[in-house]
């Protein structure tokens, strides 16, 4: 019963038993994956460069494409003999290895991307003259998610902030879209940046702990720094811990400037809006995935893709007068820590973006791809804000380390698909073999070629070409200071902890409590709490009691906010639920018609069933089970279908084989791996299905009456199981 795609298989065909011995065409891609786009160095369409730039010889060669006898044994003087320095194949094999490391990002080390494509509406004319967003086209796009704090090696679902970096390539040259799932940042100047990344990175002495904020130097630099606490709260609440990278929000940060045909301004806010919804995992879910499946987030997007749930968010824009003061209902839209809330100004939708391939090979495209905020098109703009100024030299210049040099534009993944007449030229890792003499304007040698837009038009049928805004400058002096309306630092912290529903309330607690209790300076500790008195008493209050310390008084009462934002609450609603996994275990007693009647009525809501037998054995009708009760652990589902009547474990399994069978508590009768599979489903607040008079029940103590627990003949219960899942978890079970 193969009937059903369950993704992750490794080749496009199962490997061969035997090593095999004749040389034969190399297999295709898989289906879900795409290769960067074939054009040449200067943006020009390559015909049939994608199948030529692959390997595809059925030969092994060396570099320079001579033929290679033998690869598993060095050229020695007799077979016991010292290895001889001629052997050229096994030099630059060994010195080829030795430079496959690149050095990581600095920050968002850790990132998976996708390919795929955006459909504007042709609705946003009146805002740009950005064809892209202008015009109703699709544009090719890649986009990377990253965590920002670990390395490259380091876990999915740690609480941190995620990148969310999306470059449009559009027929007016590339505009990368850098942004984070946050809309706020830690630092009003991108001056505090080496500060606030120092302070997060692991501690220089010891180089611990690994992709965490839980640690004295963060807290210490956030408690001092206090317009971090706005970034921080958004840390701590449900947004640091996601779902998965396609349930999450993203957002420019920055105010940008949009300039249409008619050269009018307008100020704007980017928002992507994902289709699934928002949706977070619990904090003890996180913890444990980390170790059970690290690759948790990079695995379930690279699987949706090929399954065909390919992940899709609106992209839209908060939109502001240009006004001469750039604020907003007393905000203001040069303070990237602050963000404008949606009941003040509405989100309104420019276009869609589809992600429906997965890279073809993560160095080339994952890993080399360099976005920038400063790589605009005409009409996007960029605003004073002083983080982004920072920014806008900082993206370029740290490519140069990370990639080798000033050609990175000319990888692969990087390539406008617009023509490219740069006049740059030479240089580390040049691909162009540039034709011409004269690399320089003005000139009288290469036809003039190429020429500046308004050295040969000034009409407005000119081609498109990047604008620079005449935004005035005031009159003022040369100074190191912040504008005095960048200096509240609480009141929107306050009104995004009141706008969250309770039990998110609760997580916040829950999530500064754990932090805090990492810490090992009690000064730290009470430092942070005094900020939180400035925030909320009852958040200050909740966390001072998990830490066991008094409550300082507060230095000044928090304000109360103008507006809430109920829209920041993840909870509430019914979301598609595509894409999500649902474990289905089955035990000795369970029928296989059972199965295969809850696996096609989950498949057919583009979900994917995951069968956790005992063993790897396939069931009665050849069905293979993609997990045992060795290998699942409960956080990889959104929820879980038990067919096991009995719940007893197979015969002969023992605590050696597995530690997990080892638990002293619940039934005996019951296998204690399902007891502790259902007992974590049920307090992460997932959807569990059990069937009537199961012993599972009372081994895992789960109530019947429990929100989101359903008790039946499971096969009958999908419908109702899938509704549930619609609203994510069953957060209610926990209500006070
Ligand atoms: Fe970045 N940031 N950043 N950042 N950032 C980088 O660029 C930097 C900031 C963001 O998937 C680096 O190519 C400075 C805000 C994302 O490849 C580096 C400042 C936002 C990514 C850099 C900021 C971001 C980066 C490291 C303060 C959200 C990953 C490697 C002024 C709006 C992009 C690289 C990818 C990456 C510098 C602040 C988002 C060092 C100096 C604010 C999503 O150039």
């Amino acid at each position: 019963m193969n009937d059903i795609h369950i993704p992750g298989a490794p080749q496009a065909e199962p490997p061969a038993a035997e090593q095999p011995v004749e040389s034969r065409v190399p297999l295709p891609p898989k289906q879900d994956q795409r290769a960067a786009a074939p054009v040449s160095p200067t943006g020009a369409e390559v015909p049939g460069s994608d199948k030529a730039r692959a390997q595809q010889g059925e030969y092994l060669t060396t570099a320079q494409g001579a033929r290679v006898r033998d690869t598993d044994h060095s050229l020695k003087a007799g077979s016991r003999g010292p290895v001889l320095l001629q052997d050229h194949h096994l030099r630059e094999k060994i010195m080829h290895f030795d430079h496959e490391r690149i050095p990581e990002r600095v920050v968002h080390a850790r990132g998976a991307a996708a390919h795929g494509i955006f459909e504007s509406y042709g609705t946003a004319g009146h805002l740009t003259q950005a064809k892209f967003l202008a015009e109703k086209t699709t544009t090719e796009v890649f986009t990377r998610f990253s965590t920002v704090l670990g390395s490259r090696g380091s876990a999915d679902t740690v609480r941190d902030t995620r990148g969310f970096s999306t470059k449009f390539y559009t027929e007016e040259g590339n505009y990368d879209l850098v942004g984070n799932n946050i809309p706020v940042f830690f630092i009003q100047d991108a001056i505090k940046f080496p500060d606030i990344i120092h302070a997060g990175k692991p501690h220089p002495d010891r180089e611990i702990p690994q992709a965490q904020s839980a640690h004295d130097t963060f807290w210490d630099f956030v408690s001092l720094h206090t317009e971090a606490q706005h970034h921080t709260i958004w840390n701590m609440s449900d947004r640091g811990i996601p779902r998965s990278l396609r349930m999450m929000e993203g957002f420019g940060v920055h105010t940008f400037r949009l300039i249409n045909a008619a050269g009018e301004s307008s100020l704007v806010k980017f928002h992507w809006k994902p289709k699934l919804g928002v949706h977070s995992i619990t904090w003890e879910e996180a913890l444990m995935t980390n170790g059970v499946d690290p690759d948790f987030h990079r695995r379930d997007l690279a699987d949706a893709i090929e399954a065909g749930a390919f992940p899709e968010w609106e992209l839209g824009v908060q939109v502001f007068p240009d006004s001469e003061d750039q604020m907003f209902h007393g905000i203001d839209l040069l303070d990237p820590t602050k963000f404008v809330p949606e009941e003040l100004a509405e989100v309104q939708m420019l276009g869609k973006m589809t992600l429906n391939a997965n890279p073809q090979n993560y160095f080339a495209e994952t890993e080399q791809v360099a976005f920038h905020p400063g790589h605009l098109v005409p009409g996007i703009e960029v605003t004073n804000d002083p983080l982004l100024q920072g920014r806008l030299f900082s993206y370029l210049d740290t490519q140069i380390t990370r990639l080798g040099g000033p050609n990175f534009a000319q990888i692969p993944i990087n390539r406008p698909r617009a023509a490219v007449n740069d006049m740059l030229r030479d240089g580390y890792h040049q691909t162009a073999d540039h034709a011409g003499v004269a690399p320089y304007h003005p000139n009288s040698f290469d036809g003039g070629n190429p020429y500046p837009v308004k050295d040969i038009e000034e009409s407005a049928s000119a081609p498109s070409a990047l604008i620079d805004f005449p935004e005035p400058v005031s009159a003022s002096v040369k100074i190191r200071k912040s504008p005095q309306s960048f200096d509240d630092h609480y009141t929107q912290v306050t009104m995004f902890y009141r706008s969250l529903s309770r039990t998110e309330q609760l997580h916040v607690i829950q999530a500064y409590t754990f932090e805090l209790g990492k810490c090992y300076e009690p000064v730290i500790k009470e430092r942070q709490l005094q900020q939180l008195t400035h925030i909320d008493a009852d958040l200050a209050a909740g966390v001072a009691e998990g830490l066991g310390l008094p409550v300082p008084e507060p230095l000044q009462a928090p304000v109360e906010p103008e507006v809430l934002s109920p829209t920041l609450s993840q909870l509430g609603q019914i979301w598609p639920i595509e894409g999500r996994l649902v474990g289905v275990v089955v035990d000795e007693s369970t029928h296989v018609s059972a199965v295969q009647k809850v696996r096609k009525a989950i498949d057919a809501q583009d979900m994917v069933p995951l069968v956790v037998a005992p063993t790897g054995a396939p069931l009665s009708d050849g069905t293979p089970p993609q997990r045992t009760y060795l290998t699942a652990r409960s956080i990889e589902f959104d929820a879980i279908v038990f067919l096991t009547a009995t719940a007893a474990g197979a015969a002969g399994d023992s605590p050696d084989g597995d530690h997990k069978l080892g638990d002293p508590t619940g039934d005996p009768q019951v296998d204690p791996r399902l007891t502790l599979m259902a007992a974590e489903a049920y307090r992460h607040g997932k959807a569990v299905v059990f069937p009537d008079g199961s012993p599972l029940l009372s081994a895992s103590g789960v109530s019947t009456s429990a929100p989101g627990v359903l008790v039946g003949t499971p096969e009958q219960l999908t419908e109702e199981l899938f509704t549930l899942m619609g609203a994510h978890r069953a957060w209610e079970r926990f209500a006070a």
